[in-house]
């Protein structure tokens, strides 16, 4: 299953342009239902040099879904529409929040100034409105339990009464450095403020990534530990329309090595601390996903929930040694093939095999 992101922002901050830029250069499938869903190839190198060696009957790149959901409207969620938005929202599970840094009048704005700061504050308030009555609605549900003495009800209520004192007091879940059990607490909320934001300052051009929006910008994502990038998203949307090869060019003129796609995948991977495994063979060559330090058995449930259950071990070499030596085979011949069990935590670049049994 692929991670889902959704872009949110303040109305005409630029997703949807943002949302082509990342979209039209690497789309693999669009959701025919809703046009404004996209999957996404996570780029990476060893695939290809894995498809090179094995010449594989199927590639498969691991994948993003990017969602661009309809813009925020200051003070105007209270409605039907506004509900339905933050629906949107809690189905996905990492926010790219676009904050508008580019000047053009001829754009109509929720503000009459450019103000990263203030735009990200109206955001989070919004988002924290609807965790409010989230979590006044679970409190309620609790009393019942709470008043009959149930520890663990008391427990959770006390936490969800934190949480929310603090979100009234104006902070998002996510910065309110919750402890495990917390967390915990508020799981079955999905709190909108809990998710992880990664910020895209949109730009007018590159010359402005130094400009006082984005450095602006970069400080209240810093402020909270997280990432940003810098798009001039409707340039690079343009860039992306043109045929592949040229598109390195003009990306270069921009002052770009890569793609806003890449970009953004890289720094969403880093912050939510995915990594990449693989399993190979002349069938198919294919990218996974897993979380930095998940064991062999969840990794390997990622490929099949029977391999998980059925676990009995995973035979691992890893992406470095087989591209120095050549072949699966002369990994082996040199001692670099390890059995792994359930203990194993997977690495980035790890090619695997599982062995389980089948039920
Ligand atoms: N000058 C300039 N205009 C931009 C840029 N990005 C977006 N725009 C323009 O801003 C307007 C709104 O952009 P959209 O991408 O539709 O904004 P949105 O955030 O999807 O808006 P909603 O979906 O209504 O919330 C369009 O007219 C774009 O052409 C930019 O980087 N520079
Ligand atoms: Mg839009």
């Amino acid at each position: 299953m692929s991670l889902r992101c959704g872009l949110i922002g303040l109305k005409s901050c630029g997703k949807t342009v943002i949302f082509n830029a990342i979209t039209a250069a690497g789309v693999s499938g669009y959701n025919a239902a809703k046009m404004n869903e996209a999957i996404v190839n996570v780029p990476d190198q060893r695939i290809e040099k894995l498809v090179a060696m094995y010449h594989p009957a199927k590639t498969i790149a691991a994948t993003l879904d990017i969602i661009d959901i309809p813009g925020i409207e200051v003070n105007r969620q209270k409605d039907g529409k506004g509900s339905q938005l933050l629906g949107l929202i809690k189905n996905v599970e990492t926010l790219l929040h676009v904050v508008r840094c580019f000047e053009d009048a001829s754009v109509p704005f929720e503000y009459d100034t450019i103000n990263p700061v203030r735009d990200v504050e109206t955001v989070d308030l919004e988002l924290m409105l609807a965790d409010t009555a989230t979590l006044e609605n679970k409190i309620t549900r609790l009393a019942k339990k709470v008043h009959a003495g149930d520890k663990e009800a008391v427990r959770e209520s006390e936490d969800c009464t934190k949480v929310l004192k603090a979100i009234q007091d104006g902070i998002p879940a996510r910065k309110q450095n919750l402890s495990a059990h917390e967390i915990a607490s508020i799981k079955e909320c999905n709190l909108v403020s809990m998710k992880p934001v990664l910020y895209i300052a949109n730009v007018k051009s590159m010359e402005d990534a130094a400009g006082s929006h984005v450095v602006a910008l970069n400080k209240v994502a810093q402020a909270e530990g997280a990432e940003m990038i810098i798009v001039a998203g409707k340039d690079e949307a343009d860039i992306a329309q043109l045929p592949r090869e040229e598109q390195k060019e003009f990306l270069q003129e921009l002052g770009l090595q890569e793609s806003s796609m890449e970009r953004l995948i890289h720094k969403a991977y880093r912050m939510l601390g995915l990594i990449t495994f693989f399993t190979t063979g002349p069938d198919e060559v294919r990218a996974w996903t897993c979380r930095q330090g998940d064991k062999a058995p969840v990794a390997a449930g990622k490929i099949h929930t029977d391999m998980e259950k059925g676990f009995i071990r995973m035979e691992v070499i890893r992406y470095e040694d087989l591209m120095e030596l050549g072949s699966e085979a002369a990994v082996a011949k040199a001692g670099k093939k390890r059995i792994e069990g359930r203990e194993y935590v997977v690495q980035d670049g790890d090619i695997v095999e599982v062995r389980f049994n089948k039920g």
